[in-house]
């Protein structure tokens, strides 16, 4: 059995492993393929078009690798719009994002064995060659331990595999020794002393050259990991081990596994995002399937599958009944506290999450995976690409978009599971999307904001790791790969290890195996499997009829309909509980539901009110749960009534040749001129203002008369530069920071104030670039001479530019953004006002993939509320106990465990009130587990 495909049956090819259970595998793996089936809805796709596709990816493929390798290796990835290669160091930091970079080629490593599947065997034998001649693993960097192993390891191992596979059929890599396995596994003994913890959970970095201790390693004071960080190790730590016989990688990472399973949350049998590494306490205690848990699940299921150990598909199956009862909330999964897993702990959802349909998939567990995919499909039908965060109804929380492959992958499995044609709609549109909105000249650039269209100068390893893989297979045929992709499992960056290591040295994990079960304990999951050859032939609309009532569920979208369904459901006959849209600080009967629900108010000296909530003093422990939604709602209210009264980015879009609209820059707006979010954009040819700081008359009015001035920022305010270009003729212009390097992929966005004075005047757009989106212009001048841009509050469709180029420039006067700020040439940041430019982009870049994102508007509430309603609400981590709750509609409902390691399914059910004590444990322990959340959030 693969992942990739099934046999018979239920889908499982079982490889024939002495203890392994074929059982339990064929069971449990309920992988099917069903190629032949079409189902009804979506028409079949024939061959001639998924060979287009297919070439179309292959196509895509060497333009990313293309421009890496001419413009950026040996550098760690490329840098696609200044069109260089990212040398940590060189680069202004972006934080722990920037630990994925270990100056080892780390692109080239992770794109060895995506060669091999896209059938490019001479380039994949002489990327073998680069890596063996290049390569160096003893640099001194901090790296991170995570990152290092899924895509530097693995890709090592992956392109061993591989190596070895065509080897053996004795046309290519005739030469190779398994000089990539030595280097694995020298690798493999530099991050070994990240596990020198009491626990046995890796510290999260390590110095490639130093390790940890050492004074020089610059590392190894950090206390937290994240799970995913400690728990996706072993099946490249395995890999390493049975390849080599040394067993040390694979009994560590069963020793970081086993802790964390014996952590686990004992009553939801959920784990949190963060763990100490000495104590082994949850330092967040969140938990939900995508960011900084994601691959810890997978890599339990797939250890099974890969290692056959039945204790990892226990475990896997304990969790996943958890997932499912607690953070499955169809289409949804929202993450939840582990302590008391019916309270949701966030009212949004990351873009990593999307890799988990196609792990239901592999589980066999196909419904909720078709539901949760279209959910996705339908955001990313809304924005073109899923947006690193996203609300429960469907708005951007987090706009940015690095290219994420999750969604390719999900779709991939769920053709390979149901042989429905709509999921090659699907990629075909992934592949539309990524053509047209993210391919620029020099290869693919990340998203830096879903809604405007910019870009970001980025091209993560993964991209090609994962992404054109997947897409790849989507199309292909058994006969368009030369080896047998169902021989071999994908890790969680799609490197490619075979099942057969399943029967090699394999002692290790009997003589170490900690799991505390002997026998495999079967009574919490089903074994059934849906049988797929019985379901779709039989029934061709099945997957579709899944889909069909989720079609509009992005444009319909009402979060009161689908979240909090459970809670609502349960006082069926009650009064609705008060929204906190709904609230009116005057209306007495508000008041007197808030005093009910704990929630008292306090008038502040400035006139703000500030909302508390003590879940004791509710009258009852549905009244605190009610009030603890308020809280939160106002809080979420609050903070999006911010957003809204602030101005989003605004976007320089080159749409001359050889651009043609793919180069978008995110550029901030000013507070006086031509207002581009209500007016049609301006589009001109650039011309550089003379003097370049635009501080006087312009000495060259013939070179920008009718153009878009070019001007340096400094030394006099931006009215004062605005109007001496509109008065040499200029239809717009753009003011390039004069501060080398900065970026906005580094700096918080600003809009540009006024100068005090009246502004009316200014009739011209006015957009701001920092000095690298500005460098991209004033190269794309010495280079081409004629540049053509589009000053506008989003990208264009190419095809419309590209037809009309009329495009009118209306002169109207922008009136309502005058400043009073006396100041020269201010530069107002984000967070300290609020009719400011909105950022929109994350203030912090997440440490690993795994970390949760930080979006911008996660802050805490907000002193802005509409008026006539209650204006703020600023402490507000309260929460309730939930004794009391017995059972949803479902019932899945089971009573909240008191304490860690005291609970009792139903103990508490009923309408009983809680013990005093319980409530106040609880609810210091829920304060504590929000502040932490904030914390982590902002
Ligand atoms: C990849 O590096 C891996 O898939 C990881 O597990 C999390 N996601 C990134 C790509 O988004």
């Amino acid at each position: 059995m693969s992942e990739a495909g099934g046999g018979r049956g239920c889908g499982c090819r079982v490889p024939q492993r002495a203890s392994w259970s074929p059982v339990a595998a064929t069971a449990a793996l309920c992988l099917v393929l069903a190629t032949s089936v079409c189902t009804a809805g979506a028409a079949p796709m024939s061959r001639e078009e998924k060979q287009k596709l297919g070439n179309q990816v292959l196509e895509m493929f060497d333009h990313a690798y293309g421009n890496y390798m001419e413009h950026a290796y040996p550098a760690d990835e490329l840098m696609p719009l200044t069109c260089r290669g990212r040398v940590r160091g060189q680069e202004p930091s972006r934080g722990d994002v920037d630990d994925a970079l270990g100056k080892f080629s780390l692109t080239l490593i992770d794109s060895l064995d995506t060669l091999v599947v896209l059938n490019k065997t001479k380039e994949f034998e002489d990327a073998v060659r680069k890596v063996l001649r290049d390569v160096n693993l003893d640099n001194d960097v901090v790296v991170s331990v995570f990152e290092t192993n899924i895509r530097v390891l693995g890709g090592l191992l992956g392109g061993h595999s591989l190596a070895i596979m065509l080897k053996e059929k004795g046309e290519y890599m005739q030469w190779y020794n398994d000089e990539l396995l030595q280097m694995a596994k020298q690798l493999g003994y530099k991050l070994l002393p990240a596990f020198n913890t009491t626990s046995g959970l890796p510290y999260p970095r390590i110095n490639l050259k130093f390790g940890i201790r050492k004074p020089e390693a610059r590392t190894g004071t950090e206390t937290d990991t994240c799970t995913a960080c400690a728990g996706t190790l072993i099946l490249e730590f395995a890999a390493l081990s049975r390849f080599t016989g040394a067993t040390i990688f694979e009994e560590y990472a069963r020793k970081a596994l086993d802790f964390l399973w014996e952590k686990r949350q004992r009553s939801s049998n959920l784990v949190g995002v963060t763990i100490n590494i000495h104590t082994g306490d949850w330092v967040r205690k969140d938990s939900g399937v995508g960011a900084g848990i994601d691959s810890y699940y997978e890599y339990l299921l797939k250890a099974y599958v890969l290692l056959g150990d039945d204790s990892f598909l226990e475990r896997f199956n304990t969790h996943y009944d958890a997932i499912m009862r607690y953070i499955s909330q169809p289409p949804l999964l929202l993450d939840v506290h582990i302590h008391k897993p019916m309270l949701n702990a966030r009212t949004w959802m990351d873009a990593l999450l999307a890799f988990f349909p196609g792990l239901q998939v592999l589980k066999g567990d196909i419904r909720p995976a078709i539901e949760t995919h279209e959910m996705l499909y339908q955001v990313i039908k809304k924005h073109n690409f899923l947006p690193e965060a996203f609300t429960t109804d469907f708005r951007v929380h987090w706009a940015q978009h690095p290219l994420r492959p999750e969604f390719a992958e999900s779709t991939y499995f769920l053709y390979k599971a149901t042989g429905d044609p709509y999921y090659l709609e699907v990629g075909k549109t992934l592949i539309e999307n990524l053509n047209k909105y993210a391919r620029v000249p020099c290869g693919f650039a990340a998203m830096k904001d879903v809604r405007t269209g910019s870009h970001e100068d980025r091209m993560d390893s993964f991209f090609l790791a994962e992404m054109f893989k997947y897409l790849y297979l989507l199309f292909a045929d058994k006969e368009d790969i030369i080896f047998d992709i169902e021989d071999y499992i994908f890790t969680t960056e799609a490197h490619l290890l075979p099942l057969w290591l399943s029967t090699t040295n394999r002692s290790i994990s009997k003589k170490n195996t900690t799991s505390e079960y002997t026998e495999l304990d079967d009574s919490n999951f089903d074994w059934t499997c849906p049988n797929t050859q019985i379901l779709f032939p039989n029934d061709p609309l099945y997957a579709q009829s899944i889909r069909e009532p989720l079609k509009n569920v992005v444009d319909k979208s009402c979060p009161r309909g689908i979240i909090r369904v459970r809670e609502e459901s349960l006082r069926s006959g009650a009064q609705p509980p008060l929204r906190a849209r709904d609230f009116m600080a005057t209306n007495p009967e508000h008041l007197e539901i808030l005093k009910k629900m704990g929630v008292s108010l306090i008038h502040l000296k400035d006139g703000r009110v500030q909302l508390v909530q003590h879940a004791i003093q509710a009258a009852s422990s549905i009244d605190a749960e009610d009030g603890l939604r308020f809280m939160q709602e106002m809080i979420e209210l609050s903070s999006q009534q911010q957003k809204e009264q602030q101005l989003p980015p605004r976007a320089v879009q080159i749409i001359s040749h050889p651009f043609f609209g793919r180069v978008v820059l995110t550029a901030g707006p000013a507070q006086f001129g031509l207002d581009l979010s209500k007016h049609k954009e301006t589009r001109g040819f650039v011309a550089s203002s003379k003097p370049y700081n635009g501080c006087s008359e312009l000495t060259n009015p013939e070179a920008v008369m009718g153009k878009i001035a070019l001007i340096q920022r400094g030394q006099c305010m931006f009215a004062e530069k605005a109007r001496n270009i509109q008065n040499a003729g200029a239809i717009g212009g753009i003011v390039i920071d004069d501060n080398e390097g900065s970026s906005s992929d580094t700096a918080p966005l600003f809009q540009m104030a006024g100068d005090g004075k009246d502004t009316d005047d200014i009739k011209i757009p006015m957009l701001f670039l920092f000095s690298k989106e500005g460098s991209i212009i004033l190269d794309a001048i010495r280079e081409h001479e004629e540049v053509e841009v589009l000053l506008s509050d989003k990208a264009r469709d190419r095809a419309a530019i590209l037809k009309d180029p009329e495009v009118e420039n209306e002169d109207q006067p922008s009136s309502e953004n005058d400043s009073q700020n006396q100041s020269a040439e201010q530069m107002l940041s984000l967070p300290q006002t609020v009719d400011l430019v909105d950022q929109e982009t994350p203030e912090k870049p997440p440490e690993s993939d795994s970390e949760s994102p930080s979006p911008a508007d996660t802050e805490e509430a907000a002193s802005v509320a509409p008026s006539e309603q209650v204006p703020s609400s600023t402490e507000s981590h309260e929460t309730a106990s939930l004794d009391g709750e017995c059972a949803d509609l479902d019932n899945q409902l089971q009573e909240q465990s008191e304490t860690e390691e005291d609970s009792s399914p139903n103990a508490s059910c009923g309408t009983k009130a809680q013990p005093i004590d319980s409530i106040l444990a609880d609810w210091n322990e829920d304060i504590e587990a929000f502040e932490m959340m904030e914390k982590d959030e902002l």
